[in-house]
């Protein structure tokens, strides 16, 4: 693996003190990226991996989020910018720094526990560790029914945008005429591998009615047509809660590391117990509108393997879910089934992130021949392609924009 270039893609990708996924399409910070980021950055480059997670969560609001995307810089000419997220009434009351109104996955406190394990830095760890507790908590506060499975209430929280998985919570509900211009696909080429237009309908409509409830969680818990119990998020979220418990454990934080333990155990059982699907033999999310499963062959549903989630028999259904995933030259696409589209965004291509997810998950459930052909078939589309943004799992060409920052860092990760 070249792994010169991937530096030189993260060190043009650099802005101050954080790093953008993309210098044509995403040219902000964003929440899950800067986690995977600083994961490859632990090893290359561990102070800009220590900066990457603190401004991160300089961007926290006060109530304990970690936003979506945080604007350091200038936005126009960017959809949806601040203006139409319109944070906080002189939007800045919730945070620091102008930002989106929605999270995404908490991959962030893996990853700093992650840049920490390589680092041994007391001092980072030590700052870090109020900020990712409090996101934690607001995750069980303010987007948890039970106590024990997050919700998410927009596509774009889940990271997989336009996965088939949200077809259903979207189709029943009418976003009415929304006006808006798509900034994401003036390069014609990319019309066919970005969401389409139905999807970004919704998209924006769900932004326009968080703003108009304030951002109020638990009013737009009633209002919103958009609430899903999400197998990804929900996985990263007991990776969170292990990762919290064993960063308060370091720092002789007994009380903390077994409120979080148990959290993450808690987590776990209810993924296991209320979330696997055993007829498709993976787990799937949950529509909470509806109260009903959201059954999709996702590529979200193989990541609970990495909070350790599947029983020895659920591994067993899993495995041979797992054949459908792998029988393309190139594993592991998005999604399989009816609605794939190999060459459109996450409705089947490979992407680095999900395949770095999946590999881990599989080696924690001792599957280390499946975890292996994840790892050669990431490495190969990187050495064919470069580090394009994602992958036709057929034909391996690369897909969306180029120099994509979290290929880069994983390919410095897989290497380290
Ligand atoms: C994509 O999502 C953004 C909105 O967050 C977009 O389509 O504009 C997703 O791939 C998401 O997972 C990723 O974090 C983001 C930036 O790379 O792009």
């Amino acid at each position: 693996m070249d792994t010169d270039t991937a530096r030189s893609v993260l060190e043009a990708n650099r802005r101050d003190g954080y790093t953008i996924p993309s210098a044509t399409l995403y040219p902000f910070q964003w929440n899950w990226d800067s986690a995977f980021i600083a994961v490859g950055l632990a090893h290359a480059d561990p102070a800009a991996a220590k900066r990457e997670i603190r401004t991160l969560l300089d961007a926290r609001w006060e109530n304990g989020m970690v936003p979506q995307i945080a604007f350091w810089s200038d936005a126009e000419g960017y959809f949806p910018g601040p203006d139409e997220w319109r944070v906080g009434t002189d939007r800045t009351v919730h945070a620091a720094v102008e930002t989106s109104g929605i999270t995404q996955p908490p991959m962030v406190v893996p990853a700093a526990r992650y840049v920490y394990e390589v680092t041994g830095d007391e001092a980072f760890r030590d700052s870090v560790l109020p900020d990712l507790r409090a996101y934690c908590e607001w995750w069980l506060r303010e987007r948890s029914d039970d106590g024990e499975l997050v919700w998410i209430r927009h596509p774009w929280a889940t990271g997989m945008d336009d996965s088939p998985a949200w077809v259903g919570p979207l189709e029943r509900f009418d976003p009415g005429e929304v006006s808006y211009v798509r900034e994401d696909r003036k390069d014609d080429d990319l019309a066919d591998q970005r969401p389409t237009d139905w999807d970004y309908d919704r998209y924006v409509a769900l932004v326009r009615q968080g703003r108009e409830l304030d951002w109020d969680e638990a009013r737009l818990r009633e209002a919103s047509p958009f609430v899903v119990e999400d197998v990804l998020t929900n996985a990263l979220f007991v990776r969170a809660c292990e990762s919290l418990a064993a960063l308060s454990a370091d720092a002789s934080d007994e009380s903390e590391a077994t409120r979080w333990r148990e959290q993450a155990e808690t987590t776990r059982r209810a993924l296991s117990d209320r979330r696997f699907d055993d007829e498709r033999g993976l787990f799937v999310s949950y529509d909470l509108v509806a109260d009903e499963p959201l059954p999709a062959r996702s590529i979200a549903g193989l990541v609970p393997t990495l909070a350790g989630a599947p029983t020895p028999d659920q591994f067993d259904r899993m495995r041979e879910t797992l054949d459908s995933f792998f029988d393309y030259d190139y594993a592991v696409p998005s999604y399989v089934g009816p609605e794939m589209d190999t060459d459109r965004y996450w409705r089947g291509p490979v992407w680095l992130n999900t395949n770095w997810l999946v590999e881990r998950g599989l080696r924690r459930m001792g599957a280390e021949t499946a975890a292996a052909r994840v790892r050669e078939d990431s490495l190969s589309l990187l050495e064919r392609e470069g580090f394009r943004e994602y992958f036709s799992p057929e034909t391996g060409a690369g897909r969306g924009s180029d120099r994509f920052s979290w290929s880069a860092a994983l390919s410095l990760a897989w290497d380290g």
